[in-house]
């Protein structure tokens, strides 16, 4: 009798828990990450709502980079939450790389839809991805809208899937992609919204990439395309010119450099290096209504408030500066390039908006796209559905503690690839960029010294202490798995005088 009681007694407990739950436990957040395709970290002057909505709103970190500055292998490590040596994509195409490559079955969806998450992917996705079987939809994504290879690098015309089905858009105006990736993104919050999960969306513009009718990779696209209602804002508008533009003494650096480039641009290049900027530029612009029309149609929602926000992109650009440009173009023209190890390929856009990232915050210190994953798990509270060892830090951490940042050193690394351009490992610390290439020849910016990366003191006798534990460390990062390549760089001496 008293058990039958009890049994009873705690049934009627257990049918009255599930409301009191929801009252005392808040709803894991959601989180929308919008992540551009080659935006150099220089370029946030076209997004003024952006840098409103999100940086000013949230957290800007300063020191972003990513761990392999190229498409697919970056933003394998944003799925991963793991270095490129150990997620195994070293480049944008079979068989270095490519969609093919990565093992989708662990990744941040997955992890995130075990814990409960709707998961939403728009726009472009891993290189490749669609050339063998267009209808595929890839492991973890419940409203797949991925952008079917090659079509995503056009900015008209572009064939997505749409979970399965195939749409080719009209090569029209208003079927400018990023405008109908911001469109499928309001729908999804929508319908996300009614499905009472909490969400996760992954929002991937092509802007400001080129134009590119293959995904071979073997050679760069021409310029970006504006939205047709922005054409003319930078059409007319001067390139800035950095101080490491078009380098006039390239010595410092290794003789790759000059042979591939043994004299200064010519006018003419760098007039095409500008048809670039343009381009990037009012493509930027779509992207900055994107972002705004995401946060209107989440305030409209309800789900503002509860919704961690992150803009990023997979990787930076250069144009022209240290003389570098892409002589391998679809016109016959100079070029942008990425994978380089300075700065303006290496690091990008960051900025984090929503709870557990203070308005007007700035983190000074060194944050890595190895970071991403880990961070979103942490927010989702989904850590225990993580099925890899995941090499990053969570950067709401890194928000808490960011003294904890002074000695972090974050992995740059590429591989050996088709074009035949040297693969080196670097490490990346708040004052340092240390590289390492495959041929032995070294690079050292002193950043706080030498912000436009002019004089490598790699032979700086004063610097040799340095150097040596940077060498170690980028050695011992380049094998890290897990907590190793969380392991801070040893204290650095002050550069000798
Ligand atoms: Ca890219
Ligand atoms: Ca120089």
């Amino acid at each position: 009798m008293l058990i039958r009681a009890l049994l009873a007694a705690s049934a009627l407990i257990a049918l009255a828990l599930p409301a009191a739950a929801t009252a005392e436990k808040p709803e894991p957040p959601n989180v929308v990450v919008i992540m551009s395709d080659d935006q150099d970290f220089r370029s946030m002057s076209a997004m003024p709502m952006t840098r409103r909505l999100i940086a000013n709103a949230g957290t800007r970190f300063d020191r972003s980079v990513v761990n392999y500055p190229l498409c697919c292998p970056s933003r394998a490590t944003f799925l991963t939450g793991q270095y490129a040596h150990n997620h195994g994509v070293l480049w944008n195409n079979w068989p270095f790389g490519g969609y093919r490559m990565l093992d989708g079955s662990e990744t941040l969806p997955v992890w995130l839809g075990r814990s409960g998450y709707r998961t939403i992917h728009i726009g472009k996705y891993l290189n490749e991805y669609g050339e063998e079987d267009p209808t595929e939809v890839p492991p973890g994504w419940d409203d797949w809208h991925g952008g079917v290879d090659p079509s995503t690098y056009d900015y008209y015309g572009m064939t997505i899937n749409h979970n399965g089905r195939l749409k080719t858009y009209p090569r029209t105006e208003r079927n400018y992609s990023t405008d109908v990736y911001t469109r499928l993104a309001d729908h999804a919050i929508r319908d996300a919204s009614k499905s009472g999960k909490p969400f996760f969306m992954s929002l991937a513009p092509n802007a400001p990439h080129t134009v590119a009718v293959s995904s071979g990779a073997t050679m760069e696209g021409t310029p970006a395309l504006p939205p047709p209602r922005y054409a003319d804002v930078y059409a007319d508008r001067e390139m800035p010119i950095y101080p490491n533009f078009n380098e006039a003494d390239i010595s410092d650096k290794p003789t790759t450099l000059s042979a591939f480039f043994p004299t200064q641009m010519t006018e003419e290049q760098a007039l095409q290096l500008q048809e670039h900027w343009r381009g990037r530029m009012g493509s930027l612009l779509g992207v900055d209504d994107m972002v705004k029309e995401v946060v209107r149609k989440l305030r409209r929602t309800g789900e503002f408030k509860n919704t961690v926000i992150v803009y990023t992109s997979d990787n930076g650009w250069i144009l022209g500066e240290h003389r570098l440009r892409d002589p391998i173009t679809e016109d016959g023209k100079a070029a942008g390039v990425k994978f380089v190890p300075y700065e303006g390929s290496s690091r990008v856009p960051l900025m984090i908006e929503g709870p557990g990232f203070p308005a007007g915050r700035r983190i000074k210190g060194v944050v890595s796209n190895v970071d991403l994953a880990r961070t979103i798990v942490d927010i989702a509270g989904a850590r225990s559905e993580v099925g890899l060892k995941l090499d990053g830090i969570s950067l709401l951490d890194a928000v808490r503690k960011p003294k904890a940042l002074a000695d972090r050193g974050a992995l740059i690394e590429t591989a050996v690839n088709p074009r035949g351009v040297p693969p080196y490992i670097a490490v990346r610390t708040k004052r340092y960029n240390y590289g390492l290439q495959a041929d032995g020849q070294e690079g050292l910016y002193d950043l706080k010294r030498d912000p436009w990366e002019l004089e490598s003191v790699h032979e700086d006798p004063r610097y040799d202490r340095i150097k040596a534990i940077l060498r170690t460390a980028a050695e011992d990062f380049a094998e890290c798995a897990g907590a190793s390549c969380r392991k801070p760089v040893p204290p650095l001496p002050q550069p000798g005088r």
